[in-house]
Parts: C-alpha cells; sequence; structure tokens
C-alpha cells in the first residue's frame, strides 16, 4: 500500500490521461507484486485494450460562495465567485451576508461566509445545456456572535424537486462541512434554488454549485435487488449521493478525479475489518476497454479492491459485510465497481454479491465478462425502500462451489438517493405538496424479463446483458459522432442510447441494393490533397470534414473518422447502407465511403451554402426575404416528411435545428445529420430511449415521458420556423429570463397577437401578414405541449406552402395592382379545386393532428398535388 500510494502522488496529474504511457521500466521497479507484473504483461499483450485520453469540460460550471464580496480560489484550482458578483443569481428580501468570527482552522476556505435568508428566496442558474447536472449545497455554521447557524431550519427545492425539507445542522456531527451533493435531471434553461426557513427561523447556505455531469453517468437500465430483473427508467430520476467508496484504497479528493467528485476510504464502513484485505495494481494496469464510459470512476478506484483475508492459505467460508445508514423512505440505487485485479487466469474467481441479504449478483465472474483481466465493470442495482427498514448492507462472499479459487472483491460503491414519485428528495412530500405515495414508488420500473442471475455459474442471462450494453453504448456513440453533419452545431449533447439497432441491421442488408459508390484510400487522398488541413471545414470528436473535389471538378464533404474508433466494419457498413437508403431531394446524400487501410471515410454531396443558421443571423449573410425563407423551411419539411413517412419509413431525425438544415447553391434546402436518428419502427412507432437532440428544440413531452416519436422533430422544427421568422437562436441566455427560450417567448406574443411585433427587423413591411399569420399558427401547432396535438410534418409542409402561395399572390399583388382579394376568402373555397386525377386528396387546409402516414409515393404526389392547387389557387387569385 505504501508502495502503491507514492506511486499514486507521482501521477496525480496524469488522471484520465494516458496511463499507458509509461514507461514499463518504472511500472516494474515500482508495482513489486507479482500480480501487478502479471497483469502489466497482459495488458501489454492485448494493446487495443488501451486507455485512451479521457477528459470532460464541462458545459455549465457555476460556482459560486455565498456572502463573500470577492473570489475564493479553492487549494484545487477551481475559483468561487461572489454571489453578489457576476450579476443576478439572488433574488432575496432580506438576506444578510456573514463573515465567521474566527478565521482559523476552518474545513475549506468556502466555510469563511454564508447567506443568510429571513425569508423565502432564490438563486436562479442560466444553464447552457440540459440533461445531468451536479448540484452541491455547502454547508458550515460559521461562528458568529449574531446568529447560531446550528438554529436554523429551513427547506431547499428547486422548481420542481424536493432537495431538503426541514434540513438543520446535525449538532451531534463532528464533521462540520457538510456538502449535500445531487445529480439533477435538467430540462429547463435553469435551475432556481429556493430557500424557504420555516417561520420564526432562516436559512443559510455557504456556497454553491451547478456543474454539467456526462450524460453516461446514469444509464437507463440497472437491475431491481428483489426480484432480482432488468430495471428500466433510472434516467428518470434525481438523485442524490450519499456514499461515494473507493473500496480497499486511500481517498479520492476532487483534484484527483476528472469528474471532480470525492471518494471516501471504505474502512469505517466494514463490519469485521479482521476479514477483509486490501489489494491494489498501480493504476496504469487497469484497462478500460474503448467501449467503457471511462470516467465513470477514476482508474484509481478500479485498481485497489477488498477481498476475503487468508484466501489462500484456507477455504474461507465468511463473507465481506459494509453497512451503512439510508433513509429507508426512498428507494437507492447502489452502484458496485468491480474489477478483477486478483486473478491470474480467466475464469478464477466466482463470487455472490448480496444486499441487505438478499442475492444481487449470483456467482459473478468478472473475467468472462468483461473479457479479460483487470477489466472494469460497474452495475447499478435499484434497493426498494421497502428493503431498507435496516439501512443498506453489502456483502461479497464465495460461491461455496469448488470452482476455481474461492474468494471475493469489490472495488468501488455509490449509494444514491432516488427521487420519490413526488420528486422529492427528503421528506415525503413534493414541491406542490402532493405527499409522496409509498404504493407507487416503483411504478416507473418496467416490469422486465427475470435475468436469472442464480440459474448458473457466472455465464448466461448477465453475460449477455453485459455485452449488449456497451455494444449499444459504442454503437450509438459511434454512430452518432460518425454520422454528425457536416456544419454539426456545437450544441449537441447526447447520452448513452440503450435502443439497439440491431434488429434494423439485417432488415437493411436484405432490402439495400447498394452501398453507394466505392473510393479508394488513394481517391480519397487525391481529393483532399492528401487530407490537407487547409480544406477542412468541420472538425468533430469523429475526425475531420474535408472539402474535397472528385471527378474532376465535382466538390464533395469528406468525412474522415478518427482511425482509432472502435467502430466495427460491420456497423460502419451498416450506417453506409443506412445512408445510401435515404435518397431525396431535400436530404444531404451520401456519394460513397471509403473502408481501405481500415479508414472509414464518407463522402457527401458538398453544401456549399452551409447552415441555415448562418443565413439567418450571426455571420452577417445578406438577409434572406421571406419567401427564400419560406421555401427552406418547405424544403426542409418535405426533408423530413420523407424521413417519417418515406420508404426508409418511420425515420425520426432527433436532432432537428437550423444548423442541421444545409443549403446549396441555389438556397436549396437540405437536411443533415441523420447521425442521431432511430427507426421509429422499433417499439411499435414509440423509441424509449435516452435523451438526445439540442437544447431549445427539444420536445417537452419526449423529455419528460422519454417517448420518442415523429412528433418530436415536429416540435423542433416548429422552432426552426420561430428561428426564421425572429432571426434569433432558440436559445439565448445572455437575454433577460423570459426572452432566453425563443419557443416560449415568440408563443407568448403569438398568443397576445403581437407576433409581428419581435419578427426579423429585415422583413418588416415586405410579409404579407396573412401569410405571417399562417406560418405562425402552423409554428404554434408544431410546438403543442403534447404530441398528439401536433400536426404531422405531411400537414406542415401543407400549411408552410400555403403561407408561402399567400405570400407570392402579396407580392404579385403588390406589383401588379393593389386590388387585393382577401386571402381569407380564397382560403374558405378549396373544395373547388379538384386535385389531378390519380393524385391523393388533400383533405383538409387546417392542421391535423393525426399522421396520415403516407408512403414515400403519397408523399412525392402529395407535394406535386399541392404545388398544382396551389398554382390553381394563385391562378383564381389572378382572375
Ligand atoms: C453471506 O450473506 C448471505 C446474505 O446475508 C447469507 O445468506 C450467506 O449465508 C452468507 N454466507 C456466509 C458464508 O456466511
Ligand atoms: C489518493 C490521492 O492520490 N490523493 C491525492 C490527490 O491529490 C492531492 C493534492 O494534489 C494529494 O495530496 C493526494 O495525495
Amino acid at each position: 500500500m505504501e508502495m502503491e500510494n507514492s506511486r499514486w502522488k507521482k501521477n496525480r496529474y496524469a488522471i484520465g490521461v494516458q496511463f499507458l504511457s509509461l514507461s514499463f521500466q518504472s511500472s516494474a521497479s515500482t508495482g513489486s507484486m507479482a500480480t501487478a507484473i502479471f497483469l502489466l504483461a497482459l495488458s501489454l499483450a492485448f494493446p487495443s485494450a488501451s486507455l485512451s485520453a479521457v477528459s470532460f469540460s464541462p458545459k455549465d460550471n457555476i460556482l459560486i460562495v455565498c456572502g463573500a464580496n470577492s473570489l475564493v480560489n479553492l487549494p484545487d484550482g477551481r475559483i468561487f465567485k461572489s454571489d453578489t458578483g457576476s450579476g443576478g443569481h439572488l433574488q432575496a428580501k432580506d438576506s444578510v451576508q456573514l463573515l465567521t468570527d474566527s478565521g482559523d482552522n476552518l474545513p475549506s476556505p468556502l466555510c469563511r461566509t454564508a447567506r443568510i435568508f429571513q425569508s423565502d428566496a432564490t438563486y436562479s442558474f442560466q444553464l447552457t445545456g440540459a440533461g445531468w447536472h451536479w448540484l452541491r449545497l455547502h454547508f458550515y455554521p460559521i461562528n458568529n456572535s449574531k446568529y447560531d447557524l446550528k438554529t436554523a431550519v429551513f427547506s431547499v427545492t428547486t422548481d420542481d424537486a424536493v432537495l431538503l425539507h426541514r434540513f438543520s445542522i446535525d449538532t451531534n456531527q463532528t464533521t462540520g462541512h457538510i456538502v449535500k451533493e445531487y445529480l439533477l435531471n435538467v430540462t429547463k434553461p435553469q435551475i432556481n434554488l429556493m430557500f424557504v426557513p420555516v417561520s420564526n427561523s432562516f436559512a443559510f447556505i455557504n456556497a454553491v454549485e451547478v456543474v454539467s455531469a456526462p450524460d453516461y453517468l446514469i444509464s437507463n437500465s440497472g437491475s431491481s435487488l428483489f426480484p432480482v430483473q432488468a430495471y428500466e427508467g433510472l434516467n428518470q430520476f434525481n438523485y442524490q449521493y450519499v456514499y461515494r467508496l473507493n473500496v480497499g484504497g486511500p481517498p479520492i479528493t476532487s483534484q484527483n478525479d476528472t469528474l471532480g467528485r470525492s471518494w471516501e476510504n471504505d474502512e469505517s464502513y466494514i463490519k469485521n475489518k479482521a476479514v477483509a484485505a486490501n489489494v491494489s495494481v498501480p493504476a496504469m494496469v487497469v484497462k478500460f476497454p474503448e467501449d467503457f464510459p471511462a470516467l465513470i470512476a477514476p482508474a484509481f478506484v478500479y485498481s485497489s479492491a477488498v477481498r476475503m483475508a487468508d484466501a489462500e492459505t484456507q477455504q474461507p467460508n465468511f463473507n465481506i459485510t459494509w453497512e451503512f445508514k439510508a433513509d429507508p423512505n426512498f428507494d437507492h440505487m447502489v452502484r458496485l465497481h468491480f474489477c478483477d485485479i486478483l486473478s491470474k487466469s480467466l475464469s478464477d474467481l466466482y463470487f455472490n454479491v448480496y444486499i441487505n441479504g438478499k442475492m444481487a449478483i449470483s456467482g459473478l465472474d468478472l473475467s468472462s465478462i468483461t473479457n479479460g483481466l483487470a477489466v472494469p465493470y460497474y452495475k447499478d442495482i435499484v434497493v426498494n425502500s421497502t428493503l431498507m427498514s435496516n439501512g443498506l448492507t453489502i456483502q461479497i462472499g464465495p460461491m461455496n462451489q469448488d470452482t476455481g479459487s474461492v474468494n471475493a472483491i469489490l472495488n468501488g460503491v455509490e449509494v444514491l438517493k432516488m427521487s420519490s414519485s413526488v420528486n422529492s428528495l427528503d421528506g415525503e412530500f413534493g414541491v406542490d405538496g402532493k405527499r409522496a405515495s409509498t404504493s407507487n414508488k416503483s411504478t416507473v420500473a418496467a416490469v422486465g424479463f427475470a435475468m436469472m442471475f442464480g440459474a448458473f455459474v457466472g455465464l448466461g442471462a448477465m453475460v449477455m446483458k453485459w455485452h449488449k450494453r456497451p455494444q449499444d453504448w459504442q454503437k450509438s456513440n459511434s454512430f452518432s459522432s460518425w454520422l454528425l453533419p457536416v456544419h454539426a452545431g456545437d450544441t449537441s449533447f447526447m447520452s448513452g442510447s440503450k435502443t439497439s439497432l440491431g434488429s434494423q441491421k439485417s432488415a437493411l442488408y436484405s432490402t439495400t441494393p447498394g452501398l453507394g459508390r466505392y473510393f479508394s484510400f488513394a481517391e480519397i487522398q487525391e481529393a483532399t490533397k492528401n487530407f490537407d488541413p487547409s480544406g477542412i471545414i468541420g472538425v468533430g470528436g469523429f475526425g475531420n470534414v474535408y472539402l474535397g473535389t472528385i471527378d474532376e471538378g465535382t466538390l464533395v464533404a469528406i468525412k474522415r473518422g478518427n482511425p482509432h474508433s472502435e467502430q466495427g466494419i460491420t456497423e460502419f457498413q451498416t450506417e453506409i447502407q443506412m445512408l445510401s437508403k435515404l435518397r431525396h431531394r431535400h436530404l444531404v446524400s451520401l456519394i460513397g465511403y471509403c473502408d481501405e487501410n481500415s479508414e472509414m471515410i464518407l463522402v457527401y454531396e458538398y453544401m456549399s451554402n452551409g447552415p441555415f443558421r448562418d443565413h439567418i443571423y450571426g455571420k452577417n449573410l445578406p438577409p434572406l426575404s421571406w419567401k427564400q425563407r419560406l421555401e427552406i423551411c418547405i424544403g426542409s419539411a418535405r426533408g423530413l416528411h420523407y424521413l417519417h413517412t418515406g420508404t426508409a419509413q418511420g425515420i425520426i431525425h432527433r436532432d432537428v435545428k437550423t444548423t442541421n438544415i444545409l443549403l446549396d447553391d441555389n438556397l436549396v434546402a437540405k437536411v443533415a445529420d441523420f447521425g442521431l436518428s432511430k427507426d421509429a419502427a422499433i417499439g411499435q412507432g414509440h423509441v424509449s430511449t435516452a435523451v438526445k437532440g439540442s437544447f431549445g428544440y427539444l420536445d417537452p413531452e419526449y423529455f419528460r415521458r422519454q417517448q420518442l416519436t415523429e412528433k418530436s422533430d415536429v416540435y423542433s422544427f416548429g422552432v426552426v420556423l420561430l428561428e426564421a421568422l425572429c432571426a434569433r437562436p432558440a436559445l439565448d441566455t445572455q437575454l433577460p429570463r423570459e426572452q432566453v427560450n425563443l419557443a416560449e417567448w415568440a408563443m407568448q406574443w403569438k398568443r397576445k397577437g403581437l407576433l409581428a411585433k419581435i419578427i426579423d427587423p429585415h422583413l418588416q413591411g415586405s410579409i404579407n401578414p396573412e401569410s405571417l399569420k399562417k406560418f405562425a399558427e402552423a409554428a404554434e401547432k408544431c410546438l403543442a405541449e403534447h404530441g398528439v396535438d401536433r400536426p404531422s410534418m405531411g400537414d406542415v409542409l401543407w400549411n408552410l406552402e400555403y403561407a408561402l402561395q399567400l405570400q407570392e399572390a402579396f407580392t404579385q399583388g403588390k406589383t401588379e395592382d393593389d386590388s387585393e382579394k382577401s386571402p381569407e376568402s380564397m382560403a374558405t373555397s378549396p373544395a373547388v379545386v379538384s386535385p389531378l386525377p390519380g393524385e391523393p386528396v388533400v383533405e383538409s387546409r387546417e392542421l391535423e393532428t393525426e399522421t396520415r402516414g403516407n408512403g414515400l409515393a403519397d408523399i412525392q404526389n402529395t407535394e406535386h398535388s399541392g404545388t398544382n392547387m396551389f398554382a390553381q389557387f394563385a391562378h383564381l387569385e389572378g382572375r
């Protein structure tokens, strides 16, 4: 341990970086244990499993120290700003700044000041992205002659979640500096943190952190404890961290964890220390598989463990037990971290894991799950509150079967409290005063099929589950990263998905004739002047996008995947097939691909005019006319309609936004980036999946229910329409609060009938009020709260065509004569226009809420007939 510790110190800055870059020499000399050397040799023998550089920069990183007048620098390098300074965080009637009377021996520089609220007070934090956020609340009862902070009793809530209910400092507690740490699934661009003192008392707070967390930190699926079965829906909760332990290893401070977490040592929780022994290897020995979410826990957690004492000399027959206090009124998620740093050969170690006396994992055989030794693995287990009357007990023990070594290990434990049915993490009431119902507490738990952990040794269901999980993870990641659009916006966020594309795969193979054109690597080199950096037109995590020339003059966008991408060749081909299947005038099309030299290169048509957004704002390009904007909206609506209903049937784009609508030389709009797309056919039209998309465009219903339908695209498209009209971003956190979210803000004006007041000034005067009205109605319907109330893309298309027609009639009328017919009178007589023979009747001008489910042929005809009908309208108008 001593030796490992010094190593540890030496390498502390290397966390999350290339451990393997350390030389073999140095590790061999410090890691003197035979096991370590063995494992090291093993890890060098399988270079494919190398650690990759993983870093994380949180989009939101709000750190404030309360009651202070200036910055506070923490030893870990973080800087907390004063809550009075950098503007507008705090709304409080009577708050008091407190400074500690005695400044010595404070546990943290954050404990020098506090802010006191004698009545309700709110901190508001503007966020740049949705998804998981850490919220950390620091409480320290500073010495003050006037206020005794130990007497304060108060509640803390967000807009929708209760965090603390009638909280007060436990005077028996010795720690002093209390940090309450939450992981919140944020769905709004803002967190409001409310402090509510009980009557005659006051509230206080010393510091607050609001920091983005990686989306994969909570994956949607785990298993439940009793009975042991699949548990879906983990990402629909809010969480409070209760414990986070580096089992068998030293404490890990926030600066030693890329994600800024701190990990306690487990010793004070072990029941009988005599039966447990620590084991550790150098952190560099731990092999993170490429498809493993590497920041789940630092390598230090996996490189140390507790094992059974005396296991080598005798056949132990006992368990190692850890005991935790936990609130019995709440379900908890227990995350167990394992890494077999003990075994000398595969399939040598089998052991059982129990939680609260119940079998949680039977015959855990790490090496066959992870296909190697020293490979991290973790498992999320939901413990129902009904099993928790005595808190939480975690036990590991031998299998009692004569298979391999008799031993057991555990590397790390996290215990998270899960929000109740009324979204509370403390007490029985929700923010709305509703009481938690104990009966339906775990309604979100899907009744999965039993995983049958106990049935047979090691292999079986659990192995399958494991294999399924990382592949999905990898799949979704590489799939989307690969197909990020040429001009990918930087506001995309996504989290691990659990929707398998596997079933789709075979279908695609059987129905797709070709793969598009094949390019040799030499051709690609020639096209890109050997990947000349000056030709780079886009950069992303997946690699670069180059402007290239093929066939002596045709410009193309060439996307080159990171050569070290984990993506297998089969998946690559599947994706090419999927893309080459999607052909439409309003979708950016794939021309071909290259997979020579294990390269993964996709060649797309080049869209010279770039993203639609650049033409509406931000880039000072010449403003587009209303007609041009309508045409671009219509084009993209057609593309989306095709995705939803065309040959490919039921593809949901999932990331509709103005940066994913690209314009060609003639300003023809094409939808790009189907990388996040999902086939709606999976799961009968509703894909349950982790939330993906871009903030400001996200369907609120999708966010709440995680049910993905085409109507989520319709919602995002509604935001696109407003952007085109108002020439401002979907989300602008620089603006006053009520204006931040374009959809909300514009709809307020729309309801007042004053939308015309906030349109792009370039459009003022040139836009037909009737066209605007039609357009605004379409946008409003798209933005309906509930998916069922939103129109299909076909209906949106219809209305946009109509708005265009109205505009054209208007401009013609203006130039030809001024005796303009009321567009309303025209609008009331569509029945006189009969569609051409053999073409589908477009039944209604009004937006419909039902999807008509046209096939591709239908939609093309619909477009056609629509145009014809409008041509006739225009004709009528002209008479
Ligand atoms: C380990 O703990 C479990 C659950 O508490 C118990 O059923 C089992 O008998 C224990 N094993 C040993 C060897 O004590
Ligand atoms: C476990 C560990 O490595 N802890 C270190 C984390 O970082 C601090 C400060 O850099 C060190 O003092 C700890 O030893």
